[in-house]
């Protein structure tokens, strides 16, 4: 069948569908929707200039694009599956329309980050889960020699053409469980990131990850592997040494001192190492590699300082959806702390945040739907100072209350803010917001 007569579905209109819509509407003289949020089909007939009809199961659908957020589990995909009707992802499909190669990033933290430092080092633009659907920046990327893209777990699983180049697998802890049913599907998903690469691609593994380490670096691969560690010298990739990061190919190759990095803590280190051993491989030359490692100046949401108000200095880590990515904030912490946790339980845990001492941490704001969870790991590692609240803005006046001069109020919340928010960029500026006012 000419593709131009396919019967396309989308599911879901947020990001990943609009996007899809921007590239498909121009080409396609009908494309079927579904949501199951309200939408009004005419009107997106009007803004995208071709017939948009909503989904009913009577009409015959010869390609299903779903949006990342769709579980395997939704009614409607189990019924497509049973039937036999292809699935793929938003990002599977805007992949296929590429000219250029494809330098894919994954992991459990740190995603975001490395991929724009990579696009910062190599200027082109990044998309993916970063926040920027492929399918909306098609056009303009008819002439690249290389796509950037972050890539989670929930792009991959309905993943079956995607073909980086370059990849890398950051690490991996335990995260979106639910989602996933298991910690195996969960680490299935991410192995779909380089399960079509060949002879002649690389894969960067973050081996200090024991799961990383366990699963994916000690079997054997039909390409390349390079690895990146802050703890041991790598047979290829990139490394700490003393201070210094250090690339090893055909030779040692210094890079920087990890004090001239603009971006601190050793999670952003291991950041920096991924980052400088991909765009290395992408043939960036090295000065260009070490100026872009220390200008770099970081995303908002991850341990953005938003500015010290009477005293008080106010952080929106908002992007820490996970124990493991909240910890660097805790670590970090040079003044007396008061972190903000809570939010939707993504069914991982939280008794990593707990198992050190945190010999700044003040006190806890528990808050939102995981707001019993977190409590009961911290309990059990004998913090004492807790304190509940409703919701975000109950969690931030509780914490203002007790705190003084001289004190970090931190939101680095350890759970997704799916219970309450859209996303955490909307958390992260409600908290901006609420720090606003308090200012006044
Ligand atoms: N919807 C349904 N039924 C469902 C689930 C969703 O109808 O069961 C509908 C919603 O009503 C809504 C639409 O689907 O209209 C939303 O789709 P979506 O949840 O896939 O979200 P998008 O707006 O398309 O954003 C997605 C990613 N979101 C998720 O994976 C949940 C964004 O990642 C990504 O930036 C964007 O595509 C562009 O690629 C966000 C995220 O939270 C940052 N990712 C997770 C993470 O990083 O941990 C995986
Ligand atoms: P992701 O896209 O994987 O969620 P981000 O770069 O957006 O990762 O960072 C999300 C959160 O994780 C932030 O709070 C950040 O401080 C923390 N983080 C960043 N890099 C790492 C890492 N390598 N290991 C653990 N946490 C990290």
């Amino acid at each position: 069948m000419n593709n131009k007569m396919k019967k396309i579905l989308i599911f879901g209109l947020g990001r990943s569908g609009q996007g899809l819509l921007d590239f498909l509407a121009p080409q396609y003289p009908e494309i079927w929707v579904t949501d199951d949020a309200p939408f009004n089909a005419d009107e997106l007939s009007n803004k995208y200039h071709t017939k948009i009809s909503d989904y009913d199961d009577k009409t015959a659908i010869d390609l299903v694009l779903l949006s990342p957020g769709i579980s395997p589990e939704h009614p409607l995909v189990k019924k497509w599956m049973q039937q036999g009707v292809p699935l793929q992802s938003e990002l599977d499909f805007a992949a296929e329309q590429l000219a250029g190669a494809i330098l894919a990033i994954s992991g459990t933290n740190g995603k975001s980050t490395t991929t724009a430092w990579c696009a910062h080092i190599m200027g082109v633009p990044a998309a993916g889960n970063i926040g920027i659907p492929l399918s909306s920046t098609l056009r303009e990327r008819a002439f690249l020699d290389w796509n950037i893209l972050e890539v989670s777990s929930f792009q991959l699983e309905f993943s079956h053409t995607l073909h980086p180049k370059l990849a890398a697998i950051l690490n991996i802890t335990p995260d979106h469980i639910n989602w996933h049913g298991s910690l195996d599907g969960y680490i299935s998903s991410k192995k779909r990131l380089f399960a079509r690469m060949e002879e002649g691609d690389s894969l960067l593994l973050g081996i200090d990850s024991p799961m990383v380490r366990e699963t994916m670096h000690k079997e054997t691969h039909p390409f390349e592997v390079r690895a990146f560690s802050l703890l041991e010298e790598v047979d290829r990739g990139a490394f700490l040494r003393g201070g210094g990061l250090w690339l090893r190919e055909e030779e040692d190759i210094f890079l920087v001192n990890r004090e001239e990095l603009s971006l601190k803590g050793d999670h952003n280190v291991a950041n920096a190492l991924a980052t400088a051993s991909l765009t290395y491989c992408a043939g960036v030359d090295i000065e260009t590699i070490r100026r872009g490692l220390t200008d770099f100046s970081g995303l908002p949401h991850r341990y953005e300082v938003l500015g010290t108000i009477r005293g008080r200095r106010f952080i929106n880590d908002s992007k820490a959806t996970n124990a493991e990515s909240t910890l660097p904030a805790l670590k970090s912490a040079t003044s007396e702390t008061i972190v903000l946790l809570g939010g939707f339980d993504k069914g991982t845990g939280y008794d990593a945040l707990f198992e050190e001492q945190h010999p700044h941490l003040k006190a806890i704001v528990c808050y939102g739907a995981s707001a019993q969870s977190v409590a009961q790991s911290a309990k059990k590692y004998g913090i004492e100072e807790i304190y509940y609240a409703q919701d975000l803005e109950e969690a931030f006046e509780q914490a203002v209350s007790i705190s003084d001069e001289g004190d970090d109020i931190l939101l680095s919340p350890a759970s997704a803010s799916w219970d309450v928010y859209p996303s955490f960029e909307v958390r992260g500026d409600h908290f901006r917001e609420l720090v606003r006012r308090w200012n006044k």
